[in-house]
């Protein structure tokens, strides 16, 4: 470990061999392509290149807190249509994997971040993406800093990047510039949302300042890994990637962290601003360390399923599971919300205690209303009991009744007989005197 935190302080990145195991990089591989699998291309046709910024619509722009797809280019005919399988036709897809994805959060959240050794010491997740770098057409990533396109201040900025399959010269490994780290963000060159967005003269929805660097003057040392690597990339330190010259694809996982106390700029792609539901999504799953690998939340509740389906296409089973949790974080989400609406100029970070408690004090109460809701439902029920078996005792007794009358009117109708009998023998024999006396 020590070597590992050596070679990222004096180069700006460092390999780790056998970062993931075959069964972790077998279940990213078959989460992505069961996405790939349920996504429709005709609602996702937006090219991604790093060369030429073709994604001028908010497509990209809203796409920080969910699951979307960017095709590469050349891979849509005149009609609109893929000319290709939609699975070799994609450049990437992004940004929000390790939260909507029960796959990607486990390994995102894992024991195995690094953020602590690297000295994170309260690491937030931006955005994760899945590239694909397809075989023949795979597209270049020109020379970049993340802190161009993640700007923070200070710059505590980290990629992870974990190798799904072998990458090599011929796929396109990275390419680093060792030691280019050291020197801050070169010329200020940043990307940012274009205020004037959309704009009548059609310029592009992310737009850059300060002066272009000319990445060329580097040295340059290519980066090959096996499969299921990690190379730590530092915010700061100049790479790239060539084209996939080769028959073989290059899949990757990687996701960027940044220290939660560094300020993360406005005008940065993806907004994070206190308001915004994707950060409240974010801060959630790491502040409340809730998809943690013995725990990730695999089947959220069905308010939450509705938000992941429309978000990402795609549905959880088993809903029950997950519920409680999905319970408190749509309180969460609620109160944040509000909060947020109070105060939005307000960062999420100074006030999350704020907002745990009170999320905490809600998720109480509702509890509690629930609970007295129980209680009166049963009270209900006793009350309802009792009266029953009252009724059920009158019947009883009704019926009880019943069969003593009609014991009794026996009786009584036999007495009646014998009675009738003897008043008429006396009668007749009244009448006998009464002819002899006569
Ligand atoms: O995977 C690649 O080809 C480039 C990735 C990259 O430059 C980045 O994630 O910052």
């Amino acid at each position: 470990m020590q070597n590992i935190i050596e070679d990222f302080e004096k180069n700006g990145y460092a390999v780790i061999d056998d970062f993931l195991a075959e069964d972790e990089i077998q279940s990213l591989r078959t989460a992505c392509h069961e996405l790939v699998e349920d996504m429709n291309p005709n609602e996702h046709k937006t090219v991604f290149s790093t060369i030429k910024i073709t994604h001028g619509d908010d497509y990209f722009l809203t796409s920080g807190d969910k699951i979307r797809y960017f095709f590469e280019e050349g891979v849509f005919n005149e009609d609109g249509n893929l000319k290709y399988d939609k699975h070799v036709s994609l450049n990437k897809i992004g940004h929000a994997l390790h939260v909507l994805s029960p796959e990607f959060r486990k390994v995102t959240f894992s024991d195995k971040n690094l953020a602590r050794a690297i000295n994170l010491k309260d690491p937030v997740i931006p955005q994760s993406m899945y590239i694909f770098k397809q075989p023949k057409f795979g597209g270049a990533v020109i020379p970049h800093q993340d802190g161009t396109y993640l700007y923070a201040e200070p710059m505590k900025v980290v990629g992870m990047w974990i190798a799904l399959e072998d990458a090599t010269l011929e796929n396109g490994c990275l390419w680093f510039a060792p030691g280019s780290h050291k020197c801050g963000l070169y010329g200020n060159y940043r990307s940012v949302r274009n205020p004037e967005w959309p704009a009548k003269d059609g310029s592009s929805s992310v737009i850059y300042e300060g002066t272009k660097p000319n990445y060329d003057e580097h040295t340059w040392k290519p980066v090959p890994v096996k499969k299921g690597s990690l190379i730590v990339i530092d915010g700061l330190v100049v790479h790239k990637s060539e084209r996939n010259t080769s028959e073989r694809s290059r899949h990757i996982y990687t996701f960027h962290m940044v220290e939660n106390s560094s300020k993360w700029s406005e005008r940065n792609w993806k907004k994070v601003s206190f308001a915004q539901t994707d950060f409240v999504y974010f801060s959630l799953s790491e502040q409340l360390k809730m998809p943690h690998s013995k725990n990730v939340p695999k089947t959220p509740s069905p308010a939450i399923n509705n938000m992941l389906s429309e978000r990402c296409g795609k549905r959880y089973d088993n809903p029950i599971k997950e519920g409680l949790a999905n319970f408190i974080l749509i309180i969460f989400t609620l109160i944040t919300k509000i909060y947020g609406y109070l105060h939005p100029n307000k960062s999420y970070a100074s006030h999350r205690y704020w907002i745990i408690s009170c999320s905490i004090i809600s998720f109480a109460l509702i509890v509690l209303v629930i609970l007295a809701y129980q209680l009166l439902i049963w009270s209900a029920f006793l009350l309802h009991s009792i009266l029953y078996y009252f009724a059920y005792l009158f019947c009883l007794f009704g019926a009880g009744l019943g069969v003593a009358g009609m014991v009794f009117f026996d009786k009584g109708a036999k007495a009646s007989e014998g009675f009738d009998k003897r008043a008429s023998e006396v009668g007749s024999s009244v009448r006998d005197h009464v002819q002899k006396f006569n």
